[in-house]
């Protein structure tokens, strides 16, 4: 083992220093390179520390990758159709991916966020934002599938979502474009008449994980960045950052960037509960789906919802105030305590630090600076804790270590800086290659960080790899945050974007990881769960095949009696009831994908032939050592011939 150990490190080393040389680029604030592979080396058969989940960005999925090796285990398939899979392509999955706009097969996948119990990331589902058309998806950890999605009615790029509260009362969106709520056919001219921001609070149903908008917020328009949730004493409230308060429409770049200070919204989501059940909502016209998939029938559904209950700040004295927060402040972060409240003012060099307790006072004592729609403004001045004067520029994110230090990312200036809570000054910084945007810190937005480690999540990777042409893989940089330096450990590709991440122990995860779908629990309305049970069906001219597969063989493999013009289903049961034994599906001339069916579960792959002939099937799945001989035929007739329906085995 030592031997491995010594030349993993030393071809590490070599590979180190090679991508250290010739610009002249150095991994500054790097350890010797040895003993920065020695603290990301997990040897052959070991276990990473910490589960990562990456963003994909406008991939639209979510990466799986284990800390600190940076190894990638699994890519899930949520936004986007994903062919590997069948994900979007297979019968079941199908429904997942409706919305008002039907099928929408891709998106823009900006920030997972991981259930918490007590303020703490608890391992039951991670949640995922999409931004173009508005959606949020939520991941059962059992399963690492997508288990339901659902759409946000009224907004427009779903950026600020979906950040959870300490208890997983709620998963938040807020629209980053202002929309004409409802829809409608006006001038774009007519903005700030006719134009509002929305922002809603997405139940979650404490046993199954469902998802219901419960109301939204009807807000001035401006565009709604980020947010995250009060805890601890600042518990019950939920912030939002907007910049846009100038209300342009167009050339933003100019027009939204003349504010000196826009706003960080603070919402008294307990406050909108009691509005709620007093009946003090308007409830308007809304269309939007809510999809669904049940493990035991391994099928999605969707549904439409009609209605939407709205606040409107005006009628709910005490739901909402603005702070003012300068520049077009990016993410808005909260600290373990709930206390502090950073902005991140992107066109600003310093970060902004508001109090709760003095919010809370301010608002006691009704001091007020004016007010937006029904909102009190309250005074910059009575809500400020502090201000971190970085030296850098661009201030984008903010997370924690539990320690009492925060570190916060520069895009411009290309560096992480570290700084003390409550003394607001400035321990460390080190750049980053290279333009960050978001960071991760395992549990960083939590109550409880877990520290130890801080990942970079890089815009632009220029001379960091081996080139591919134009477009370079994205890259993520682990850092080591347990002394007192900021220290560079490794470099790591990504798929897609690499938008934003959230880590857990490994521990919490681990022991619940399903192995296996019970048979016995499988509900598909086509599911055979024997052999015996495999046959195939005509209904007009749908023919349904109840298939099984076994290493390794399909039941039936001979099917005869389709015709041109048909719709071919088969539904293919997987009997296997053994860990990491999935079998794959293909057959000649399919217009969708491959299916990959999991122990247990039953998948079904569509396919209409265009011509006679016999066409082969086989398993896409190394299953065994005949997993080659793991194929069947299917005979095409033309239509309106006579042939009977049949399908057999081993006649
Ligand atoms: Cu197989």
């Amino acid at each position: 083992m030592k031997k491995v150990l010594f030349l993993f490190s030393a071809l590490l080393t070599i590979a180190l220093m090679s991508s250290c040389n010739g610009d002249g680029k150095s991994a500054s604030g790097a350890l010797s390179a040895q003993s920065a592979a020695e603290k990301v080396y997990v040897a052959p058969g070991e276990y990473d520390e910490f589960y990562a989940f990456m963003s994909g960005g406008f991939s639209g999925q979510v990466s799986v990758y284990g800390l600190p090796s940076g190894r990638l285990f699994k890519v899930i398939p949520v936004f986007s159709v994903d062919g590997e899979k069948g994900y979007g392509f297979n019968e079941e999955t199908k429904p997942l991916l409706e919305t008002s706009h039907g099928f929408v097969p891709w998106d823009d996948a900006h920030h997972p966020e991981l259930s918490q119990t007590d303020g703490r990331p608890d391992g039951r589902w991670l949640f995922i934002n999409g931004n173009n058309t508005p959606r949020i998806a939520r991941i059962d950890l059992r399963s690492f599938e997508t288990a339901e999605i659902i759409e946000i009615p009224n907004s427009g790029g779903n950026h600020s979502s979906p950040f959870v509260t300490e208890n997983s009362e709620y998963v938040v969106a807020g629209t980053r474009f202002s929309l004409p709520i409802p829809q409608k056919d006006v001038a774009i001219s007519s903005y700030q008449e006719n134009f509002n921001g929305s922002l809603s609070f997405i139940s979650l149903d404490q046993e199954e994980g469902h998802m219901e908008v419960d109301f939204q917020i009807l807000m001035p328009g401006f565009d709604y960045d980020l947010a995250h949730a009060g805890k601890g004493n600042s518990h019950g409230w939920m912030f939002f950052t907007t910049y846009n308060s100038e209300q342009s429409h167009t050339l933003k770049e100019v027009n939204a960037s003349q504010n000196d200070k826009d706003f960080i919204a603070a919402v008294n989501w307990k406050k909108a509960q009691e509005y709620i059940a007093a009946g003090n909502f308007q409830e308007l016209p809304a269309n939007y789906h809510v999809n669904r998939f049940d493990e035991n029938s391994h099928m999605a559904t969707s549904e439409v919802r009609n209605t939407v209950r709205v606040l409107i700040p005006e009628d709910c004295p005490g739901l909402v105030y603005y702070l003012p927060t300068p520049k077009s402040p990016h993410g808005v972060d909260v600290d373990p305590s709930g206390e502090y409240i950073i902005g991140n003012g992107k066109l600003n060099a310093d970060l902004t630090v508001h109090s709760f307790t003095k919010m809370i006072s301010a608002i006691e004592q009704q001091k007020f600076d004016g007010e937006i729609d029904g909102i009190p403004v309250l005074s910059f001045d009575d809500v400020m804790a502090g201000t971190v004067s970085s030296g850098g520029l661009g201030p984008l994110h903010t997370e924690f270590d539990g320690e009492g230090n925060a570190y916060t990312t520069f895009f411009i200036s290309s560096e992480v800086v570290k700084w003390k809570l409550e003394t607001w000054e400035v321990l460390d910084r080190i750049p980053t290659y290279y333009s960050v945007g978001h960071l991760m810190i395992p549990g960083g937005d939590s109550r409880h960080p877990w520290g130890k480690y801080m990942v970079a999540l890089n815009k632009i990777t220029k001379d960091r790899y081996l080139p591919t042409g134009p477009e370079l893989a994205h890259s993520a940089q682990l850092y080591d945050i347990s002394g007192e330096k900021m220290e560079l450990l490794l470099d790591f590709p990504t798929i897609g974007e690499p938008h934003y991440a959230q880590a857990i122990a490994a521990d919490i995860i681990m022991p619940n990881s399903l192995k296996i779908y019970p048979l016995e629990e499988n509900t598909h309305p086509y599911v055979a769960k024997v052999e015996s049970d495999a046959r195939v069906e005509r209904d007009g001219a749908e023919v349904h095949v109840y298939m099984t597969t076994i290493r390794s063989h399909f039941a039936p493999d001979n099917i005869e009696g389709v015709k041109v013009g048909d719709k071919v289903y088969f539904h293919v049961t997987n009997l296997e009831q053994d860990w990491d034994v999935p079998h794959g599906f293909a057959v000649l001339g399919a217009n969708n994908a491959e299916l990959l069916i999991m122990p247990g579960q039953t998948e079904t792959l569509l396919w209409e032939p265009k011509e006679v002939g016999v066409y082969p099937f086989y398993c896409t799945d190394f299953c065994s050592a005949l997993h080659q001989e793991m194929q069947g035929y299917i005979r095409v007739s033309p239509e309106g011939s006579n042939v009977a329906i049949s399908a057999t085995t081993g006649e």
